[in-house]
């Protein structure tokens, strides 16, 4: 059926924060493999081949759209949501982030194993790339929420994706497993011991060593998932999850969400918790004591500050 169907669509572009109509060319397969058509009214932040990137009330949502492979990452994939989720990182309108897969069959089926390579996935440039272990340091340190949003198979590096969010709300068609092992691979960094931290060190074995698939009851029952719900409404109940927490203080979220982290990541989560209590400190009147007397030429006056107990 794919490359029949073609559909001209209206949609208003965002770009560089103007928003601009523009007509494009959407291929219909999507649109008919899915059972999770969005109520909301997403627009399109910036244009991609193999993901889509919209936003939509606060919310940036990065969405695989390769469904013909269960959503199958390819170096350009990873690159692209990359891209995105720097975009949403920079982006002081964006306060959560979604990320998922188009067509309700599969959130993430993993790396594409038709360009998988000597050393790598390889793209255009002939180059074999692991990148989308970048990418999960990228969702790590973003400071602010991302939330998966899982319907059908979240399986190998897919899986691994939706472990690193901070939160997943998965369908009840969702699949949860790793395949590494069955395809000649691992991921032995945060797919194994974050899994780990989240399910136990036997339950993440298992995961592992035998590669069965669990069910979404089953991933929610070993603390892999935070929520169920019927696929038709699974965009509905991460969009009120992702309003709940943009009624909370960011500054909270964000410190929260690095101190999770520091204590898994060692001197790199430190890092990044010290990085945010720099932020705390710049904004406060006693930082810019120092900086402001320094740039007026004169001994700052630190007397004035409260010692707290
Ligand atoms: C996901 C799963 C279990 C679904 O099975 P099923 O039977 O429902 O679907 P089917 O027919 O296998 O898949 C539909 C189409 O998608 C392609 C298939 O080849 C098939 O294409 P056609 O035959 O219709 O042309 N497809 C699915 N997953 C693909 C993939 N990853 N790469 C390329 N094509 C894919 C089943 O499809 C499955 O087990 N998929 C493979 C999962 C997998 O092993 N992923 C890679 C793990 S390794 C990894 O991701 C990784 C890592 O370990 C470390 C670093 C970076 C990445």
């Amino acid at each position: 059926m794919m490359g029949l169907v073609w559909l001209l669509e209206l949609t208003i572009i965002r770009w560089d924060f103007v928003w601009l109509p523009k007509v494009q060319v959407i291929h219909l397969y999507p649109i008919l493999m899915s059972n999770m058509q969005s109520k909301h009214n997403w627009t399109t932040i910036k244009e991609y081949k193999e993901i889509l990137f919209q936003f939509y009330e606060g919310i940036a949502k990065i969405s695989i759209n390769r469904p013909q492979v269960h959503n199958a990452f390819t170096p350009l994939t990873v690159k692209e949501m990359s891209e995105a989720m720097e975009l949403a990182r920079q982006d002081e309108s964006v306060y959560c982030v979604i990320l998922t897969g188009e067509g309700g069959q599969a959130f993430c089926s993993g790396g594409d194993q038709s360009v998988r390579g000597h050393g790598g996935y390889v793209g255009d440039d002939g180059v074999p790339r692991l990148n989308v272990l970048d990418l999960q340091m990228q969702i790590r340190r973003i400071p602010k929420p991302v939330v998966a949003m899982v319907a059908g198979y979240a399986i190998g590096g897919g899986h691994v994706l939706h472990v690193i969010c901070d939160l997943t709300i998965a369908a009840e068609n969702a699949k949860f497993g790793q395949t590494g092992p069955k395809v000649g691979s691992f991921d032995g960094g945060f797919g194994a011991s974050y899994l780990a931290r989240l399910v136990g060190q036997k339950k993440a074995r298992e995961i592992w060593f035998l590669c069965d698939q669990y069910n979404a009851q089953e991933a929610l029952d070993m603390g892999l998932v935070n929520k169920v719900v019927p696929l038709e409404v699974l965009e509905d109940t991460t969009i009120e999850w992702c309003r709940k927490m943009m009624d909370k203080s960011p500054i909270a979220l964000r410190m929260l969400k690095s101190a999770f982290n520091a204590e898994l990541d060692g001197q790199a989560g430190i890092q990044e918790l010290a990085g945010n209590a720099t932020l705390l400190y710049y904004l406060s009147d006693e930082a810019k004591e120092g900086k402001n007397s320094f740039l007026e030429k004169r001994k700052p006056d630190f007397k004035k500050f409260p010692k707290f107990p």
